[in-house]
C-alpha cells in the first residue's frame, strides 16, 4: 500500500509507526559440513535464537576485513546468512492471490545490532474487493508492496542472533513489536523461540500481523486471516538488494522473472511506485520509500 506519514497507535506491545506501502538453504558439501560442526559446538541449544557458528558474529560480521560488495560495514557472508536464517514465514490462504517476487536487503545497526528488510513484492492487491467503484475509488492498486523489518541482536553469552524487534507493513502504516524487557518480542514463532517469526497475511489486503486474532481484529475488525497455507520468504543471496550507495543496475529496476511477456520494470533504489509489474495504474507505494524509512 502507499506512502504517508500517520502514524497511529495500536494493540497493547505493539506501536505503529508511519509510511506507506511487500528460502533457501546452503548448498554443497562444504557448506553442509560447516554448518553441522557448528550446530555441534552451539554452546546454548536451548537458548532463544539462532546459532550461526564463530564465523557470524557482530565482531567476524560488522567493520572487519571480509567481503563487503554493497560497502555498508556488513559482510556478504553475514547479510546470507542472517537473511536466510531469518526469512520469516507467511501464513496466508491458498485461495488469496500472493503470488511475488521478493528482494531483501540487510545493513549494520549501532551496538552489533543488524536490520533485514524483506520486501514482498506481491503482484496484486485484492482490497478493492466486492467494491464497486472502481480501483481508485475503492483504494485498490496494482502491485502490493507489503513489508517485513526484523531487527536482531547478538547474545553474547548464548552466541546466538535473537530478534530484538519485528516491523510489519499494515495499510500504509507498520506495526511495530518491541521485545522491551524480555528477550525476544512476543510474536508466532514457527520454529525457534527468538527465531524467525511467522506473519499473517489479511486476505486480499496483505496486510501483516503477528497472530491470526490480532489480524481479524485489523482495519477496525475488517481484515480478516484464514491461514492454511504456510511459506517461509525467499532468501536466496541473488535477491539482495545491496545498499543505496551501492548496487548493481540489475539490484535496482528490473522486468518479472515471471510475467515474461511483461515489459513493465519495477525500481526499489529509484524511487517510483511499485505496480507489481503489471504496468497499470494505480499502483502501490514506492520501495525506494520504505528503504529510505528504514534507513537503506
Ligand atoms: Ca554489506
Ligand atoms: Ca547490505
Amino acid at each position: 500500500m502507499k506512502t504517508s506519514l500517520i502514524a497511529r497507535r495500536a494493540l497493547s506491545g505493539a506501536g505503529a509507526v508511519v509510511l506507506f506501502a511487500c528460502s533457501e538453504s546452503p548448498t554443497g558439501p562444504t557448506g553442509q559440513l560447516a554448518v553441522e560442526a557448528d550446530i555441534a559446538l552451539d554452546p546454548a541449544p536451548s537458548a532463544p535464537g539462532i546459532f550461526l557458528g564463530a564465523g557470524v558474529t557482530p565482531a567476524a560480521c560488522i567493520n572487519g576485513t571480509r567481503p563487503d560488495t554493497d560497502r555498508d560495514a556488513l559482510a556478504d557472508g553475514c547479510e546470507s546468512q542472517l537473511a536466510a536464517a531469518f526469512a520469516p514465514e507467511l501464513a496466508y490462504a491458498a485461495s488469496d492471490r500472493t503470488t511475488r517476487e521478493p528482494r531483501w536487503a540487510a545493513r549494520p545497526l549501532s551496538g552489533g545490532k543488524v536490520r533485514l528488510a524483506y520486501l514482498l513484492s506481491l503482484h496484486f492487491d485484492l482490497g478493492a474487493y466486492g467494491c464497486s467503484f472502481g480501483l481508485i475509488i475503492c483504494g485498490g492498486h496494482y502491485g502490493d508492496s507489503e513489508t517485513i523489518v526484523l531487527d536482531l541482536y547478538y547474545s553474547s553469552s548464548s552466541r546466538h542472533w535473537v530478534l530484538h524487534q519485528a516491523i510489519y507493513s499494515a495499510h500504509g502504516v507498520y506495526n511495530v513489536y518491541p521485545r522491551f524487557f524480555t528477550a525476544y518480542p512476543s510474536m508466532n514463532f514457527p520454529a525457534r523461540k527468538g527465531g524467525y517469526p511467522r506473519a499473517f497475511l489479511a486476505l486480499r489486503k496483505h496486510a501483516l500481523y503477528r497472530s491470526d486474532t490480532e489480524c481479524d481484529d485489523g482495519e477496525l475488525g475488517l481484515d480478516e486471516c484464514k491461514a492454511d497455507t504456510y511459506q517461509r520468504v525467499a532468501s536466496a543471496s541473488a535477491l539482495n538488494l545491496g545498499s543505496r550507495g551501492t548496487h548493481a543496475a540489475a539490484q535496482d529496476c528490473g522486468r518479472s522473472t515471471v510475467f515474461t511477456s511483461s515489459t513493465a520494470v519495477e525500481c526499489y533504489w529509484t524511487v517510483r511506485e511499485f505496480g507489481g509489474w503489471q504496468g497499470k495504474a494505480p499502483k502501490g507505494g514506492a520501495y525506494s520509500s520504505v528503504l529510505s524509512f528504514f534507513g537503506f
